[in-house]
């Protein structure tokens, strides 16, 4: 009679091991997962809101001209300050003065936006803040030594900018992310002078280059805004992006084509533009592209109301800053 229950009660016991040792496993994985997603939360690409954006573009132009050295300028500045700090971790100024080609002396300032400071893995995100002190392409040659707003050439990246800074201040990507706005990019060699004309633009971020707001400041790659908030935007494959870049511009021109931007984001080589990141890449060696609206069927390869009166909140299309700016909010939450 023992002999007969022994079996039996064996196999009780096998069962019993082998459904508690299933659900124990089970009960692991649950936990392993929960304890996972505890330090690693899934990540959910923000969306990228471009009334938002497009109202950042008309703060800025209501300033009036960002010339530097005015009141607008100075004016603008403290209220891009202000706003970097209520969405960034912490907020860097960078004042200093710099001597324009003319011989002027311009007091500018790059403001740096930092998101997760301790992070090492970093990307950088960049656009100028300033506008062109004349239209010097206006059709009418009495506009030439004017400012004008500077709806697209200058304030569309930063209105990018400060939305995904808004984005980021309730939701952050694996990377550190710093936003930087640089000062004093479009105060070029004017058409109708003489002087030199290479180095005559971006001396804010040729500042910068030279000292970085953190000495051994470093990041994986950058992007560069430039006149990003036209209607009919196209944005080719610039010369210096691709010379120091390549692998930057496949991976953001393959995100904004996959996710349905491709009208914007054309595979064209397009030419190359001396802007701020060429010294980011000469200078600090960091990878960084431009994403610059460029066409052909202009004189001047840019959009049509380049450096003209024109270029006011009338060429603004919510659109452009939505692809460019949820194409970028993708590239840095798949970092
Ligand atoms: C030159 O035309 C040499 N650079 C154009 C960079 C620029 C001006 N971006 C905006 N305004
Ligand atoms: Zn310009």
């Amino acid at each position: 009679m023992f002999k007969a229950i022994t079996p039996c009660l064996f196999l009780v016991s096998v069962l019993f091991v082998l459904t508690s040792c299933g659900g124990e496993q089970k009960n692991e994985e649950a936990r392993d997962k929960a304890e996972k997603e505890e330090a690693d939360p899934p990540r959910v690409i923000p969306s990228f809101n471009a009334d938002s954006a497009y109202h950042y573009v008309e703060k800025q132009v209501s300033f009036g001209p960002r010339v530097p050295n005015t009141n607008a300028h100075r004016e603008c500045g403290n209220w891009l300050q202000g706003t970097l700090e209520r969405f960034a971790d912490t907020v860097y100024v960078q004042n200093t003065r710099v001597r324009a080609y003319d011989g002027t002396v311009l007091q500018i300032s790059n403001f740096i936006g930092s998101f997760s400071p301790e992070k090492r893995s970093r990307i950088l995100l960049a656009a100028h803040w300033d506008t062109r002190p004349w239209a010097d392409h206006d059709p009418d040659p009495e506009n030439h030594y004017s400012p004008f707003d500077g709806a697209n050439d200058g304030a569309s990246g930063v209105g990018v900018l400060l939305e995904l800074a808004r984005l980021l201040s309730h939701s952050s990507p694996d990377v550190g992310v710093d936003i930087v706005l640089f000062d004093a990019e479009d105060y070029g060699l004017h058409r109708e002078e003489q002087g030199p004309d290479r180095d005559s633009w971006a001396l804010g971020s040729q500042h910068w280059a030279q000292s970085p707001h953190r000495s051994d400041y470093d990041a994986r790659f950058g992007i560069l805004l430039d006149m990003v908030g036209a209607q009919g935007a196209t944005f080719l494959h610039e010369g210096y992006s691709l010379l120091y870049a390549p692998h930057v511009v496949r991976k953001v021109w393959e995100i904004a084509q996959r996710i349905g931007y491709g009208h914007f984001f054309l595979n064209r080589e397009g030419g190359y533009i001396m802007d701020d990141h060429y010294y980011v890449n000469e200078i600090r060696n960091i990878p960084t592209i431009n994403i610059i609206d460029q066409r052909s069927g202009t004189p001047h390869g840019f959009f049509e109301h380049w450096h003209t009166m024109q270029d006011n909140m009338d060429v603004i299309d919510p659109a452009t800053l939505e692809a460019v700016g949820q194409t970028v909010l993708t590239v840095i939450f798949r970092e």
